[in-house]
């Protein structure tokens, strides 16, 4: 059966929107912002469990504008509690499907470049790693990193762990997302879908 151009345009249409609800970034990470706790302004405290993430031994720190804003609402979290923690939280992945990875990342404040890693890995393989000095810093200075992977199975596991000198001080986190990039496959049908709208409403003209 050949495709029709109406059908051609519907089934872009359909791509439009499948693309227009991922482009709205659905965040795959929970609680990626760190404000499902009400921490109160200008304190921190170490938790054990912070929801959507599992939280290594050594806690998580949560901060709520204290030696620094955060990048987005009040919370941000530093993972050199008592000493190098790490916090890391598995999502449902489809194998094959790309998706990018993003966070906020800011040196702490008077805290020297060896002490402030923050080591992010995926699946147990490790990325990158965010650093910076803040010795001559006022606050938090935050920055974007990020990286894309495909998935390799239906459940992945994004990891943030504290790096270089365990001493209680180090970088801070915040706004981490992980959403689904559209797949090329996805932009030709929309383009098709768009040809063939074209096709139709020239039709409709003459
Ligand atoms: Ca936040
Ligand atoms: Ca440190």
């Amino acid at each position: 059966m050949t495709k029709s151009p109406l059908r051609l345009a519907l089934a872009g249409l359909a791509a439009c929107a499948s693309i227009g609800s991922a482009s709205a970034a659905t965040n795959l990470i929970t609680n990626g912002s760190f404000e499902s706790v009400s921490q109160q302004a200008g304190t921190w405290t170490i938790y054990n469990k912070l929801s959507g993430w599992q939280v290594d031994t050594n806690g998580v720190e949560v901060r709520n504008n204290v030696y620094g804003k955060a990048y987005d609402g009040a919370n941000f979290v530093e993972l050199d509690t008592k000493k190098n923690s790490s916090i890391s939280q598995s999502f449902a992945t489809v194998v094959g499907q790309q998706y990018s990875v993003s966070f906020y990342y800011s040196p702490r404040m008077q805290v020297p470049l060896n002490s402030n890693d923050i080591i992010v890995s995926l699946n147990g393989v490790t990325k990158l790693t965010a650093t910076g000095s803040g010795q001559h810093q006022t606050g938090n200075v935050w920055k974007e990193y990020g990286f894309d992977f495909v998935a390799t199975g239906t459940s992945s596991t994004l990891t943030f762990a504290a790096g270089g000198v365990s001493n209680s001080y180090g970088g801070s986190l915040d706004k981490v997302s992980v959403s689904a990039v559209p797949e090329p496959a996805s932009w030709a049908t929309m383009l098709v879908g768009l040809v063939g709208l074209g096709a139709i409403t020239r039709r409709r003209l003459r």
